[in-house]
């Protein structure tokens, strides 16, 4: 049985492209809200709205204040803000988060997903990543982790109203049982898991029980999701949450990535928020793969009416919701009313290899675009960015009248061009373009070119550099690529930032 009509629409996987990992869905009559993970970026947890679960648009980012998100310098990369559990309940959104950087599981509240969010409420007594929460009909409020353990808890105070129980392992032998949500459905309470780990061998695990602290009984037909071992473009599928579509259709959100080049490919977009649809067979769900381009579902699409612009021009007085800095952001490093029309960023010191510097930029969403961005680097240095983490990035910047590139890939760092800077503004230029070469092995995911604008237009590239050391596979960690400005030494203007998607 099929939710799907074969009405020769389609939609296109990921949903949500680029870094945007472990969503967490909830509906409310006719409207749909998504959070992901964050880690080192302030703001930290963006949402997502959507009225067909296949268009989604940032509405805001749930920690958006230095007392919500609290990331010392120390946070590493992949540090910081881990899995939300996103919840509509009792007139409230509730957003569960775990810091591992400090403070550990939080919970917040709003009565507006795009905020405001309300001050953390601490969970001392809840051990353990990836919280959910689910309501029990006598309004027990069980906050279930990675493990699988579950404990009560009084979600206004974070106050522990039990002991913890271990509820489930998930399959024997499977690493990291994780990424739990509790759901009522039907007669039975569904405990959905991510089991494998979040890499290649990913997967989509459920149980059952008549309560929900168990006992739990294993799905026969577990994992009921996962791409391992296969050469599907879409791997590493799992961290899931279930949602129903318009028509009470039965919807699956979920992270997958799009590794390319050869082997063992490389993914350098994050961990991207992918849709599914799933149907039920005697009280189970069942997912087939997760496509790159599905039958869309049976309600109308609502595609935003406007293409995304490419220009940021910096005209407002608060930067818009997809521009995230590292791990915290003041007014007094970064802002658009020092010089109205311009982002300044004023250097608080450290070079990209140095978790505090400064720094504002946004995801890479597509395996080919171009961005650009117009620099006054006449009161200190400043430039662009394609990064990975501290470790790992490629840049442009004018520096002492001079343009150049530098490559930063782990222990590893050195200028690959430099040349004279133009006088006055210079637009830096970063594009990345997939490499196709199907019968080598050791080919890259793309290449990476960054260079800057002569005064009439021409593009200098300055260096071409394989992609795949901004990949997760070298890099490490759960992020994925984040593209941006940055300040080394005193203020750097910057006039707007182009984001722009090519062809492949
Ligand atoms: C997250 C865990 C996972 O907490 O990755 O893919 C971890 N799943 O559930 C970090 O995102």
């Amino acid at each position: 049985m099929s939710n799907l009509p074969d009405t020769g629409a389609t939609f296109s996987n990921p949903v949500i492209p680029g870094f945007h990992p472990d969503p967490s869905v909830c509906r409310v009559g006719d409207d749909y809200y998504l959070a992901c993970s964050s880690f080192e970026y302030f703001p930290g947890v963006p949402l997502f709205h959507s009225r067909d679960l296949v268009h989604w648009t940032q509405i805001g980012n749930a920690l958006d204040r230095p007392s919500q998100l609290r990331l010392p310098k120390e946070t590493p990369a992949s540090g910081g803000i881990y899995a939300p559990t996103l919840r509509h309940h009792d007139g409230r959104f509730w957003l569960i988060v775990t810091n591992v950087s400090g403070d550990g599981n939080l919970l917040f509240t709003a009565t507006d997903p795009a905020g405001p969010w309300s001050e953390p409420v601490r969970l001392p007594g809840v051990h353990g990543i990836d919280p959910d929460l689910a309501w029990d009909e006598d309004g027990t409020c069980w906050c279930t982790t990675a493990g699988v353990a579950q404990i009560p808890i009084d979600p206004t105070t974070g106050e522990t109203l039990g002991p913890s129980r271990r509820l489930w392992s998930g399959t024997p032998g499977a690493k990291a049982p994780e990424a739990p949500h509790l759901y009522r459905i039907g007669d039975y309470w569904y405990l959905l898991i991510a089991e494998g780990g979040t890499e290649r061998c990913h997967g989509v695990s459920i149980a059952r029980a008549r309560t929900p602290d168990g006992p739990f009984e294993p799905c026969p037909a577990n994992p009921i999701l996962t791409h391992r071992g296969t050469d599907h473009p879409i791997q590493n599928t799992g961290h899931a949450d279930l949602v129903q579509g318009p028509d009470d259709s039965w919807w699956m959100v979920l992270l997958g990535v799009r590794p390319g080049g050869g082997t063992p490919g490389w993914h350098v977009l994050g961990r991207e928020t992918h849709l599914a649809p799933v149907t039920w067979v005697d009280g189970w769900p069942v997912i087939d793969e997760v496509p790159l381009e599905a039958p869309a579902p049976a309600w109308p699409l609502q595609p935003p009416v406007t293409a995304p612009e490419v220009r940021d021009d910096f005209d407002t007085s608060e930067l818009a919701p997809h521009w995230v800095s590292l791990r915290h952001r003041s007014a007094e490093d970064c802002t658009t009313k020092e010089r109205p029309g311009w982002l300044t960023l004023r250097a608080r010191g450290g070079s990209l290899d140095e978790p505090d510097v400064t720094f504002v930029g946004r995801r890479q969403q597509h395996v080919a675009c171009r961005v650009r961005t117009s620099l006054d680097a006449s009161d200190g240095h400043g430039g662009l960015a394609v990064r990975l983490d501290e470790q790992h990035h490629y840049s442009v910047e004018v520096a002492s009248g001079q343009v150049r590139v530098r490559a930063r890939i782990g222990p590893l760092s050195t200028i690959v061009a430099s040349r004279p800077a133009p006088a006055g503004r210079v637009v830096l230029r970063a594009e990345t373009r997939e490499l196709r070469a199907p019968h080598d092995p050791r080919v890259g995911p793309d290449t990476v070119t960054l260079g800057f604008e002569e005064p009439d237009g021409t593009f200098t590239a300055l260096a071409s550099l394989d992609g795949r050391y901004l990949s997760t596979e070298v890099a490490g960690g759960f992020t994925g690529r984040v593209l941006g400005m940055y300040a080394t030494a005193d203020s750097a203007h910057f006039d707007w930032f182009d984001y722009e998607p090519l062809d492949d």
